[in-house]
């Protein structure tokens, strides 16, 4: 049986949504606090994915500025109707839905429009088209009787993008106990399908159904819930939090679900949720997850349209430029069949270009700060006041971390004017999570690189070696122990090790929040202004067997 790898994304893309237009599928996720927002990929296999664009890729009315990493941009839908691709979303402020918007495009790889606000309450809003031609919103919010959430739908007006008519509650839910969310609508033979996450999004998290024979409801619970979920697997099982899923059909008549897990390495993990692909088939009772097995699997069975395009150029398969992963069709190096296509692998040298779409920074657009060597080759990144731990854009650019086992390295070279200068290599989970390893001044202005590790408002020192010349090799490579850090004098035979940091700090569950680890680049002159910047002459990032 020929299989592929999951997750289809690994690293952090969380809250996945997926539609299809003729042979071509669209997914986008959650962006949270990292810029541009909502990435969109595409595949024509379900399995293979390359990024196009963002959907928000201007400033606006959605100001990141202020908020925490796990704010921001939360769990978008996709869909595609008459011509017209929508996305809806919720911009969330202290873990609460704050602004939900709309957003269209003609062409998923843009422009998109500007956001659309709705007068939308909660978070999580999808959209569903009937038959008859008339499109409905449904979002989770508070219950307003019994509760705790329920999912509740309104008319969209599509000319004016406005929501019209009564509000409608849906559901509160198969399980109860905690909040009912992402909700998803399909039609099937006449009957509404209505699926949801429930149990949070963390160990609990599954997939839950109700169906009615009209779209505004009543609906009924549909008693096989939860219909997926890893919620009752041992600490052996390689993949958790499953749930918050939505489904589509493949030309051939196939149906998969996407879904977000984890991977847990006793008991945390530091990817963040990614994005699992699962069979289902339709039944009389309704979707059935997983009919094999009953499970998430990191081998699954190929969809038969990705069978059948094996050897395809795809258009998105491997090997046709960056954005791509290691793969080689079958057996990508890493698994042990297709996958892993979404992960962005390799030595970058900026060849005067901004970083490519896999490049994030926080909050906002930073080109002003991060910018393509004057000089040819790599980046200059400009130091301000603004730290890592600030909630405004620091001068920082961060890529997902995709594997456990990794190696990334920088050549950067920076002189800095004070010891409150610094530029370098940052392993970032949370604003109040990181580590860097810095290239710096000590007190008599002498070079050195330094480690340092910040969590819960206090930074700590764990090393510094002195750099001759302002110029060094920067290096961390994780594994499932850990994460240690090296420096090296470009000229030097040898590395320094500076220290491992035990992986279990880099982890969602010792940061909170949503997020998986991003690696990155910066540089700050920790609150005081600076005129240098520091110049980046290449990065790279590989994954290790
Ligand atoms: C997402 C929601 C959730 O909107 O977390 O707990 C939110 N579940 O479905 C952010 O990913």
């Amino acid at each position: 049986m020929l299989t592929f790898r999951n997750p289809v994304l690994p690293g952090c893309h969380p809250d996945p949504s997926i539609c299809r237009v003729g042979e071509d599928f669209y997914l986008v996720t959650s962006s949270f606090a990292y810029y541009p927002g909502i990435p969109v990929f595409h595949s024509r296999n379900l399995v293979d994915w390359r990024q196009l664009t963002h959907v928000l890729t201007r400033p606006g009315p959605l100001s990141l500025e202020g908020l925490d990493v796990s704010d921001g941009i939360w769990a978008p839908t996709i869909r595609h109707h008459d011509g017209t691709f929508y996305v809806v979303s919720t911009l969330a402020r202290n873990r609460q839905g704050s602004i939900t918007f709309i957003v269209t495009a003609d062409d998923p790889a843009g422009p998109w429009s500007d956001p659309v606000p709705l007068e939308a309450e909660g978070i999580d809003p999808s959209l569903f088209f009937d038959d008859d031609g008339r499109c409905w919103l449904a979002a989770c919010r508070d219950a307003v009787e019994g509760g705790p959430g329920e999912l509740w739908m309104r008319e969209l007006d599509l000319d004016r993008l406005k929501l019209i008519g009564p509000t409608h509650v849906l559901w509160q839910g198969a399980v109860r106990g905690a909040w009912v969310e992402a909700p998803h609508l399909y039609k099937r033979d006449g009957v509404y399908h209505l699926i949801a996450a429930e149990g949070g999004t963390e160990g609990n998290h599954s997939v839950t159904a109700a169906r009615s024979d009209v779209v505004t409801g009543p609906y009924v619970t549909d008693p096989r819930s939860p219909l997926l979920t890893h919620r009752h697997r041992g600490p052996d099982e390689p993949i958790h939090n499953v749930g918050h899923a939505d489904l589509v059909d493949t030309p051939d008549g196939e149906t998969w679900a996407v879904t977000l897990g984890v991977r847990p390495i006793e008991g945390t993990h530091t990817l963040g949720r990614e994005v699992f692909l699962v069979p289902v088939v339709w039944t009389a009772h309704g979707p059935v997850f997983a009919p094999e097995s009953g499970e998430v699997r990191l081998s699954e069975r190929l969809p038969s349209i990705a069978s059948e395009r094996l050897g395809d150029p795809l258009g998105d398969g491997p090997g046709d430029g960056p954005g791509d992963g290691p793969g080689d069709g079958l057996g990508d190096g890493l698994g042990d069949g297709l996958g892993d296509g979404a992960a962005v692998v390799g030595r970058e040298c900026f060849d005067g270009q901004l970083p490519g779409l896999h490049w994030s920074s926080l909050r906002g657009p930073i080109g002003d700060r991060v910018r393509p060597s004057a000089h040819g080759q790599g980046l200059e990144i400009d130091v301000v006041p603004e730290p890592l731990s600030s909630t405004g854009v620091p001068a920082f650019i961060g890529r997902r971390q995709q594997h456990v086992r990794f190696h990334a390295q920088a050549h950067l070279s920076f002189a800095a004017a004070d010891p409150s200068q610094e530029a370098g290599l940052a392993v970032f989970q949370h604003q109040d999570q990181y580590a860097t390893l810095a290239l710096t001044v000590d007190g008599d202005r002498r070079p050195q690189a330094t480690l340092t590790v910040r969590e819960s408002g206090v930074e700590t020192s764990l090393a510094a070696v002195p750099i001759p010349v302002g110029e060094a090799l920067l290096s961390v490579e994780g594994d499932e122990a850990g994460y240690t850090f090296r420096a090296k004098d470009p000229d030097a035979d040898h590395w320094t090790s500076l220290a491992t940091i035990e992986r279990s700090f880099f982890s969602t569950e010792r940061a909170g929040g949503f997020v998986g680890v991003h690696l990155g680049l910066y540089a700050t002159g920790n609150g005081r202004p600076g005129d240098g910047c520091a110049h980046v002459h290449w990065f790279e990032y590989q994954p290790h067997r």
